[in-house]
């Protein structure tokens, strides 16, 4: 192996597509457009103790929450790049209550849809921990050349062509696939270029760790309140009691457990009956890369992907990580509700 040898995102999307001789390059185009956008939002979460850029914008999102400034800004600058590369007919957006439709006469012409959570975990951002983007594309179903439609966007999470995420961490990374496995690209600022830095990435089928937020015991249902029980009860065999570890930043909770192993949970709670997660742009992109590593994404009882969406901005209860793991919480919620 020569240790000079740097693999640059762009040139390992374009030899991926190279695999592909029918494949006629958009979604390359389109995943260098989420790869640049994602570097400007992050030298804006880089520099956002410097200005002015901290703090909240006075306005709610559709969901009622605060939006932060920084919110504001990389939901703005992905709609606006992802428009501008033409790839893409209509994007739909955690910021946005309908979908936003590109009604020109290039974008009209785009194959794909693009769904995206623009900084995932806001409420982290004044207090300098990390947040990331959450994005999933499908191919359309609305003829190419008309105005896009609301079924090209409620399609199970099995029909996602591509996803992924990008953490805004101790060092930027961006983590995608096709259906070809997952790779990660971490950004090094010295040259402006995301490096491959993980290779395939496989999650382990047992994990250690366990991640949810405790400071709701109560109010979960019986089998994550049995199976926290289970993660805290000494079994050396097993390895328990596992560790918990809950950052607030689902990319971070995820990527962490990705790599190491481990099970993040947003169960159903008394005051959100459906979970708090969305199913389209922050639990099937991640599902998807789960699924690639070998893990298991499920809503307690359901693959994730398989669900078939009703709504935009519909949530899901969300079980995630070492497929061993995501077995054991199912038996629990099985036998105890
Ligand atoms: P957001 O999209 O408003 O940022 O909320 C999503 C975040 C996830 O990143 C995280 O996993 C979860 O909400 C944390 O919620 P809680 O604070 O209820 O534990
Ligand atoms: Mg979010």
């Amino acid at each position: 192996m020569n240790p000079f040898k740097v693999t640059t995102l762009n040139e390992f999307i374009l030899n991926s597509q190279a695999q592909f001789p029918d494949a006629e390059g958009d979604l390359t185009h389109l995943l260098h457009h989420v790869g640049t956008a994602a570097k400007i939002v992050n030298r804006e979460v880089n520099k956002a103790g410097l200005v002015d850029i901290l703090g909240e914008m006075g306005t709610s999102n559709i969901q009622g929450e605060d939006q932060k400034k920084l919110d504001v800004f990389a939901n703005d600058h992905f709609i606006n790049s992802l428009h501008s590369c033409g790839e893409v007919c209509a994007i739909a957006s955690e910021e946005n209550e309908s979908f936003i439709l590109f009604d020109d006469d290039v974008a009209r012409k785009g194959k794909y849809v693009f769904l995206m959570d623009p900084l995932d975990g806001s409420s982290n951002i004044d207090v300098n921990v990390s947040i990331g983007t959450i994005f999933s594309i499908y191919k359309r179903k609305s003829p190419i050349g008309e105005k896009a439609t609301m079924d090209d966007f409620l399609q199970p999470g099995t029909e996602q062509v591509a996803a992924g995420y990008i953490l805004y961490g101790s060092s930027t990374m961006l983590v995608y696939t096709t259906g070809q496995g997952i790779n990660g690209f971490t950004l090094d600022p010295s040259i402006g270029e995301y490096c491959l830095s993980n290779t395939l990435i496989k999650t382990p089928e047992n994990g250690t760790i366990y991640s949810i937020n405790e400071g709701n015991y109560l109010k979960f249902p019986a089998g994550v309140k049995q199976y926290i029980k289970y993660c805290q009860e000494k079994d050396e065999k097993s390895h328990r009691p596992y560790s918990s570890r809950y950052i607030g930043s689902l990319v971070s909770d995820i990527h962490r457990n990705l790599l190491k192993g481990g099970i993040f949970m947003y169960p159903v709670i008394d005051n959100a009956p459906h979970g708090k997660l969305r199913l389209l742009y922050e639990c099937n992109p991640i599902a998807f890369i789960i699924e690639q590593a070998g893990g298991r994404a499920t809503d307690g009882k359901n693959r994730i992907m398989e669900t078939k969406p009703l709504s935009l901005h519909q949530r899901t209860p969300f079980f995630c990580g070492s497929s061993n793991m995501v077995n054991k919480v199912e038996e629990f919620i099985q036998v105890f509700g």
